[in-house]
């Protein structure tokens, strides 16, 4: 069933509270603020679909409410109507230029006010839906580098504050150029898309994200896990990757289709910037690359840390036998290794 939108009725006189209730309370769920202090406590706290607003009240008026509403990126697009006495254009005119939708006068027709809030409701809800589908990836249904970028900003800034650690993975398909010349770019298609549901079988937690990085590039957000977590649900993409058993005819001894995954892990710190776990991680994807593709290889980095630096300790999943990868060449934890700088 689909959730009821959640409006908030702000007005100092109980009498109108009751009367936008009585014309409301069957479509959506209700709560009510007495003052504007009140207002921006529970807007916070619930973060509404909608607010109606009355403007005049005692203390914080219903102008400054919208004003610090506007100010707070979390509430900033809920839509706010202001209900005031009737005709006061200039009043009207203030309350739509500081970002308010829409305006009901006094005294309250009950009519007016289900159709008003039903439609702006329903344009919420189109606004929602695009916003949701500029961060979506179209064939994937992951969401897209923008997204990524985005939450890692604030993942990373959030995580700063207490000094969690957070794991940035980023994974390529294997020799996917000749995929596509082998079998087209549809079934190419097909294929990002199956890997992209692989991976979202191994990333199961809601605080965890995964992402089209671009092409056959993906990328997952996990917070506040050990490093050896990360690398768990690394090896995990991997597997499922494997258990995918999509046929390809590759150059070098394998079968199937597989992913090489690069792993970064670090505390956060304030001052270090997002872009450098995309950075690590990128970095062991391309050692995980070089050492011969479909494995995992990851590091720990610390805030130190600076592009092109070397001194990583990184540290390669053992390739099991698994079905589904093929034959690899030797040699994986051959690969070159400097334990130094290790924080
Ligand atoms: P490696 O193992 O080193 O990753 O080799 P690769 O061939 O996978 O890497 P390369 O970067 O040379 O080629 C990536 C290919 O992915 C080239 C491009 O045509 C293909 N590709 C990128 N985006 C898409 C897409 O959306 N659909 C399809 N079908 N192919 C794509
Ligand atoms: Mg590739
Ligand atoms: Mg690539």
């Amino acid at each position: 069933m689909k959730q009821r939108a959640l409006i908030l009725i702000v007005d100092d006189e109980v009498a109108n509270i009751e009367i936008l209730n009585a014309a409301l309370e069957d479509e959506y769920e209700i709560c009510f603020a007495t003052s504007g202090e009140e207002a921006i406590e529970i807007a916070h706290k619930v973060l509404p679909d909608l607010i109606l607003l009355d403007v005049l009240m005692p203390g914080i008026d219903g102008y400054e409410v919208c004003r610090r509403l506007k100010e707070n990126a979390l509430l900033a697009d809920v839509p706010i109507i202001f209900t005031t006495g009737l005709g006061d254009q200039e009043a009207e005119v203030r309350g739509l230029s500081l970002g308010a939708i829409d305006y009901i006068t006094k005294p309250i027709s009950p009519g007016i006010v289900r159709v008003r809030v039903r439609n702006h409701i329903e344009l919420k809800h189109m606004r929602d839906q695009l916003a949701e589908l500029a961060v979506t990836d179209a064939l994937t249904g992951l969401s897209n580098r923008r997204r990524l970028e985005q939450t890692l900003k604030q993942e990373t800034a959030r995580l700063a504050r207490t000094g969690d650690r957070l794991s940035v993975i980023m994974l390529d398909i294997d020799f996917f150029k000749q995929f596509n010349d082998t079998y087209g770019h549809i079934a190419g298609d097909r294929c990002i898309a199956m890997v992209a549901a692989a991976l979202n079988r191994a990333v199961r937690r809601a605080a965890d994200l995964t992402a089209r990085y671009g092409g056959e590039e993906f990328a997952c957000i996990l917070p506040g896990l050990e490093h050896e977590e990360a690398m768990a649900v690394a090896q995990s993409i991997r597997d499922h990757v494997h258990s995918l058993g999509i046929p390809h005819m590759r150059p070098d001894a394998g079968a199937y289709v597989t992913v090489s995954v690069g792993v970064a892990t670090a505390r956060c710190l304030p001052g270090m910037t997002s872009e450098l776990w995309i950075n690590v991680a990128d970095q062991q994807l391309y050692l995980a690359k070089a050492a011969g593709r479909d494995q995992v290889i990851g590091t720990i980095f610390g805030a130190d840390y600076q592009d092109g630096d070397h001194r990583l300790h990184t540290e390669s999943c053992d390739r099991s036998a698994e079905t589904g990868g093929g034959e690899h060449p030797p040699g994986v934890n051959g690969i070159p290794v400097n334990s130094g700088g290790v924080s």
